[in-house]
């Protein structure tokens, strides 16, 4: 199988970032109308040529944050290149002193909690904050996912993505339900590097990986203890297969069935739907944006957790398309985008030489 290039990895870091620094600006709104959106997007684009001004083409400037997703991305990619492979003390550490470093970059209610207690000398066990969530049932909230992609942009192997996706989530995250969605979401990333994989082969592959991840105990008894039915990621990738064959699925569908909420479960299989859909052009959406810019806006058009939704849509989106797609004035209008092309380079040669 010949090896993804680096412009997809580019692709992927800088896709992350998009979503989660565009979809920032409108998180939590249960309603987000798209021409306040396309007329926001607009407002990043170069500012035209004024007579004797500065020269046309400049970008307004690095103006907008990225969150927490970006942040505890960056520190598993941190880690990963720091330590040439996963290591769990350090990503944990990683996380913990980040946050307390910058505490206000929008963390999950809960997570803090973690991190609390990783940054005390008392933790022997990186692990155990995480299984002591939420009485003991662990987390099953989308941060495992969100953070993610730095995992199949180092391990090429497939069962490494799965085992490494697993772990790094399992820090914060010990309910299958947020350690699973980690591992799908990473699974995404896998596949979208790979070249020229169709949209069936690409949710095909994604279902029978899942319906192996799900089946086992664990995975079964924590679905049945949330009232879930079983193998719920699966069930949710085949109702991505039948909403793919309609011709056009409404939003509230979209919502009711894959949610746009916090919970892993209701976020990792939108982000992908999202890529799937956002493949071909959406009326909705003005034809000049290309399918990266179009998952972005699909995603934060559903409102919700809009910054996470499309931070993961635009991993997926940015490891398929490649740097190509990525528009240079909504990249540089977020936060720390040089620092994430130099991490992509770093990663592309840790993948290559592994
Ligand atoms: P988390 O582990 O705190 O989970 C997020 C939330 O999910 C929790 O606070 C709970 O409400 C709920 N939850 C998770 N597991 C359980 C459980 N077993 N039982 C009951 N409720 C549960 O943090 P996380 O890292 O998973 O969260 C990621 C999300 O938080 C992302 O959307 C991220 O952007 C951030 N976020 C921040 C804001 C904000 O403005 N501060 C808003 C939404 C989301
Ligand atoms: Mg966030
Ligand atoms: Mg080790
Ligand atoms: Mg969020």
């Amino acid at each position: 199988r010949p090896r993804p290039g680096l412009a997809r990895f580019r692709g992927c870091l800088a896709g992350a970032l998009l979503g989660d620094c565009l979809g920032a600006v409108f998180e939590g709104r249960s309603v987000v109308k798209l021409p306040e959106l396309l007329s926001f997007l607009k407002g990043l684009e170069p500012a035209p040529p004024e007579e004797g001004g500065e020269a046309a083409g400049s970008a307004r400037g690095e103006s907008l944050p990225y969150t927490d997703d970006t942040a505890m991305s960056r520190s598993v990619v941190q880690s990963l290149l720091a330590k040439q492979e996963f290591d769990e003390v350090d990503m944990a550490k990683r996380f913990a002193e980040e946050y307390k470093k910058e505490p206000n970059r929008g963390y999950g209610m809960a997570v803090v909690n973690v991190f609390k207690k990783l940054l005390s000398p008392k933790c022997s066990d990186v692990f155990e904050p995480a299984r002591a969530q939420f009485n003991g049932k662990g987390s099953y909230g989308n941060g495992g996912a969100m953070r993610v992609a730095g995992i199949p942009l180092v391990y090429s192997d497939i069962q490494d993505v799965k085992k490494f996706a697993k772990l790094s989530a399992e820090l914060t995250h010990a309910n299958s339900l947020g350690y699973n969605g980690a591992i799908l979401q990473a699974l995404a990333v896998h596949l979208a590097l790979q070249e020229g994989l169709s949209r069936e082969t690409f949710l095909e592959q994604l279902i029978s990986h899942m319906e192996h991840v799900e089946a086992d105990d664990k995975s079964l008894s924590d679905a049945r203890a949330l009232g879930f039915e079983d193998l719920p990621f699966s069930r949710r990738l085949k109702k991505i297969k039948e909403f793919l064959e309609l011709s056009s699925v409404p939003k509230a569908d979209v919502l009711f069935e894959l949610g746009n909420g916090i919970a892993a479960l209701r976020s990792v299989p939108t982000a992908i739907y999202s890529f799937l859909r956002c493949m071909d052009a959406d009326p909705d959406i003005p034809e000049h944006y290309n399918a990266l810019q179009r998952t972005i806006i699909y995603c934060i058009s559903l409102g919700g957790d809009t910054d996470t939704i499309a931070t993961m849509a635009g991993a997926i989106a940015g490891a398929y398309y490649g740097e190509e797609q990525v528009p240079p004035s909504w990249e540089q209008s977020c936060e720390a985008f040089q620092e994430t092309q130099r991490m992509a380079k770093s990663l592309y040669e840790l993948y290559c030489q592994r």
